[in-house]
């Protein structure tokens, strides 16, 4: 067979071959396999040397142009491969935008935070101001200057973590009374603040105690403050926060940093003072702890007490949180077991 002829017969065989390749890896092996060096047109060319110098650059240029054709035809075939596959890879990737969607659970504030905040819009509602204080106290700012001097009996109702001799966790937020008090400038108006944050008591943990709680201190000091005042102020925030039919009455206590003191109840927000399991049918729930400002405090955070009086209380909003929701144990809040948490969920 002639060169010419033997090359006709490989281009036609490597034409069948190329189009028959199924997929990508196959056409490659064929490519190497025709185009290299040891491949078959190279075989043939070898003959070469027993040609005509008139024949040979035309079986040259033969040979050239059988493997530019065979060259485009395997780009052409790994093209319509390469499309192949990819329509086979969509097709099986194919997703189903109407599938509905796997919801994702999303954060809630815990309900102690919701519980604070609700009574914090109250207070600003009513144009009090938000201070924070520091749970790492001094002695002198958490008791001293609260009226509970080194030894007073009173600070046995309070005992805490100590830091130092002189650093603990604070056992109230009542301090934050004396960091406000002796930076306020009354030229300004009057000073009208709540306070909420983690308190710490080295209380042992039982159903309504915990040995780490929250507060809310509020306080207001300016000319001619009265009981009244506080109890108008208590008497309007408890209705907003438990229904405008309720009503408070003050009961006489003692706090070292307040003269008088009063303990607040609230009218049974279940059984409106019938009595019942919450009120423990005395149709009465006591809610905090108040009364006016100690004219000492006010004057070791130098406030003239011959001018300003004022009124302050501490609130606990585990104890409301668990109140309102009827928790009967004040540790769930503490426990972070979501069967507990979830019940208060305010979003999906
Ligand atoms: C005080 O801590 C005063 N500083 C409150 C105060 C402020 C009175 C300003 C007057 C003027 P008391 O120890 O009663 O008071 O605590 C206040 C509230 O904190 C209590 O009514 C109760 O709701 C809550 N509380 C006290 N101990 C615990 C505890 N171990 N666990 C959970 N809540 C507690």
């Amino acid at each position: 067979m002639s060169l010419q002829a033997q090359l006709e017969a490989l281009k036609a065989d490597s034409l069948k071959k190329i189009q028959e390749a199924l997929e990508l890896n196959g056409l490659n092996e064929i490519r190497v396999n025709l185009l290299g060096k040891k491949g078959p047109i190279t075989e043939v060319l070898r003959g070469m040397k027993d040609l005509t110098a008139e024949e040979r650059p035309k079986i040259g240029s033969f040979a050239n142009e059988i493997k530019s054709e065979l060259q485009a035809a395997i780009e052409a075939k790994k093209a319509e491969l390469e499309a192949a596959a990819l329509s086979k890879a969509l097709a099986a990737e194919t997703l189903d935008i109407t599938l509905p969607g796997k919801p994702i659970s999303g954060g809630n504030s815990h309900i102690l935070t919701q519980i604070m905040e609700e009574i914090e819009d109250i207070f600003v509602g009513m144009g009090y101001q938000i201070v924070e204080g520091y749970e790492v106290e001094s002695d002198h700012y958490n008791f001293e200057r609260m009226n509970l001097p080194k030894d007073h009996p009173a600070r046995d109702m309070q005992d805490t973590f100590y830091i130092s001799e002189d650093i603990l966790v604070r056992t109230h937020t009542s301090p934050v009374q004396a960091r406000t008090m002796e930076k306020h400038d009354f030229s300004k108006g009057a000073l009208k603040m709540i306070s909420p944050g983690k308190v710490f008591r080295r209380d042992t943990d039982d159903a309504t105690h915990s040995h780490q709680f929250h507060q809310i201190e509020g306080l207001v000091v300016d000319k001619g403050i009265t009981m009244a005042d506080l109890k108008g102020t208590l008497q309007a925030v408890m209705q907003k926060m438990f229904g405008e039919n309720r009503s408070i009455r003050l009961r006489p206590s003692y706090f070292p940093f307040t003269e008088p003191s009063v303990e607040v109840d609230v009218s049974c927000f279940k059984c409106g003072g019938a009595g019942c399991n919450v009120c423990k049918h005395t149709g009465w729930i006591e809610i905090l702890g108040a009364g006016m400002v100690h004219p000492r405090v006010l004057e070791m955070s130098g406030i003239d007490s011959t001018v300003y009086t004022g009124f302050a209380f501490g609130l606990g909003p585990d104890r409301v949180a668990m109140l309102r929701y009827g928790v009967n144990d004040i540790r769930n809040f503490y426990l972070n077991d979501q069967r507990f948490l979830q019940q208060f969920k305010t979003k999906e």
